[in-house]
């Protein structure tokens, strides 16, 4: 699948150790702090892609299939799949490779799309940098593939962050040379067999700013598919340039004041404007990135906020910005876990519940972003304008001018008085019939051109032209 066919789709991220089991098990024991293999297998996928697509999810993106090192280290075992040994061959706590096959063809029964997460800085390894028994590594078996040992230090310092290793003395992370043409071959020619082996219609690359830019543009046409990077920081300076080099990244920036402006009520939503804007101009396409709230490395946003509406709005923005929305397996349930490992809880302990509050707001808002894409030719491509804020609240509008959808926020959370925002400048003239999609509530543009939107208990608002949203809003 191109970057363009991307556009439109919705990913839900899950680690496969965590996701589902063969079993259909909701009651396997899975303590995030051991960290060792709980058991989630690709045919668990397989088994609740019924779950993943009632919330509207087009896509999954899975974590590494590699086959990893296979001890359990005091940082404990690969069950995330970033530590890989072996990369020709595919990581059996998982499955087999005819099991993964098994999972995109299911995926493409029902229009569904698979996204594999793919390591090109690093190998894994058990032990010590000074002590690596390189011969462990297929294809990489000697240390001339590999930079020289030396723990990253200095994240200021770019030779450093793309020279030294990643991990600590007891899982260490040997750094491939990738300046080598051996290397880079290798590689090259890996991640093209991958992709049409199991065919994979996109990639997450992880550690990208760890990788010199200049080796992302082969390894990108060699897999001949939407790639988004992980480049982990939150300035757009920093992070943007890597568009330059493949299609997407994931948006790190909008992650940290999304974050920041509504895990309270004072949190500050003249941080995230600005930051919008700041995106949109250092960002090559802002609406090739990757949106989140969480993910596997950051405690999530629940750990925050225990409040639903908080929780809710941040959903409604990563849906109904620029950018390609992702959700963490476990925050459709309002998991809490904090830093890595606690963030990694099983999906299957809460019983697949479609009933859980964020699900069907997860669910609602995919359908309000589809119908909008259907409705506008130009919605996908158009870029998000924020045009309102007051420090509890910021307002956007995304599409084309006169079917634009307008997304009111709010930090105030569930408790959050109700009342009446006049809102102007949604570009709407005055007489313009809308409807507010998750209320489903009528509304005509007032005769100075306002929008009146009835607030409460802190809770996000959509509006759309009312002959596009009735489709699902039958009673309004
Ligand atoms: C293991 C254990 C953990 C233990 C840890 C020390 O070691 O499991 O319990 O706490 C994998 C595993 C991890 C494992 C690591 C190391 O390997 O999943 O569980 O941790 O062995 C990717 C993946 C990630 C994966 C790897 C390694 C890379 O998403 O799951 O981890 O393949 C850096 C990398 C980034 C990496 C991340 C975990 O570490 O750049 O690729 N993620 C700063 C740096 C970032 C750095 C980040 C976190 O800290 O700039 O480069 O990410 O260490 C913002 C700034 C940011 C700043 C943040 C903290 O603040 O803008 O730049 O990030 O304001
Ligand atoms: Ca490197």
């Amino acid at each position: 699948l191109t970057a363009a066919q991307w556009r439109s789709q919705s990913i839900y991220f899950l680690m496969t150790d965590r996701f589902g089991r063969t079993d259909n098990s909701v009651t396997a024991s899975c303590n995030t702090n051991d960290r060792v293999y709980c058991g989630g297998t690709w045919q668990g996928i397989i088994n609740q892609l019924d779950y993943i697509q009632g919330m509207g999810f087009t896509a999954i993106w899975i974590t590494p299939v590699t086959e990893q090192l296979p001890q359990d280290t005091g940082d404990g075992e690969a069950y995330h799949g970033y530590w890989q040994q072996e990369i020709y061959n595919v990581n059996n706590n998982y499955g087999t490779a005819a099991d993964l096959k098994a999972l995109s063809q299911a995926l493409h029964s029902r229009g569904m799309y698979l996204m594999v997460d793919v390591v090109a800085n690093h190998m894994g390894y058990a032990g010590a940098g000074n002590t690596v028994d390189y011969s462990v590594f297929k294809p990489f078996s000697s240390s001339s593939y590999f930079h020289p040992y030396c723990l990253i230090s200095d994240y200021s310092n770019q030779t450093n962050v793309e020279d030294c290793w990643l991990g600590d003395t007891t899982v260490s992370l040997p750094d491939l040379d990738t300046t080598l043409s051996s290397v880079q071959t290798i590689w090259y020619n890996w991640v093209s067999d991958l992709v049409s082996n199991y065919s994979i219609d996109g990639l997450r690359i992880d550690t990208v700013k760890h990788v010199q830019k200049s080796f992302w543009p082969g390894y990108q046409s060699a897999a001949g598919v939407y790639c988004v990077g992980e480049v982990f920081s939150g300035d757009p300076a920093y992070t943007c340039p890597y568009q330059n080099y493949l299609d997407g990244v994931l948006n790190y920036p909008i992650y940290y004041q999304l974050l920041g402006a509504f895990k309270s009520t004072s949190g500050s939503i003249s941080s995230l404007y600005n930051m919008i804007n700041s995106v949109a101009s250092d960002c090559a396409d802002p609406t090739l990135l990757g949106n989140f709230i969480e993910n596997h490395d950051n405690p999530r946003f629940a750990s925050y906020t225990s409040d639903y509406s908080q929780a809710k709005n941040v959903i409604s923005f990563i849906f109904l910005s620029d950018g390609i929305p992702i959700v963490y397996a476990g925050q459709e349930q309002h998991y809490s876990g904090g830093n890595d490992p606690a963030n990694r809880e099983a999906t299957w302990l809460s019983g697949y519940s479609k009933n859980a509050q964020l699900y069907q707001h997860i669910a609602s808002t995919n359908k309000i972003r589809s119908l909008a894409i259907s409705k506008d030719a130009n919605y996908i491509t158009s870029k998000n304008n924020a045009f309102y804020t007051d420090s509890n609240t910021i307002a956007m509008k995304k599409g084309s001018s006169g079917s634009q959808v307008v997304t009111v926020l709010s930090n105030r959370g569930s408790s959050g008085s109700s009342y009446t925002l006049s809102l102007s400048g949604s570009g709407y003239a005055a007489g313009t019939k809308l409807v507010e999609m998750y209320t489903c509530t009528a509304v005509t543009v007032d005769s100075n051109g306002n929008i009146a939107v009835s607030m409460t208990s802190g809770l996000p608002r959509v509006f759309m032209l009312a002959s596009s949203g009735c489709s699902l809003c039958s009673s309004a």
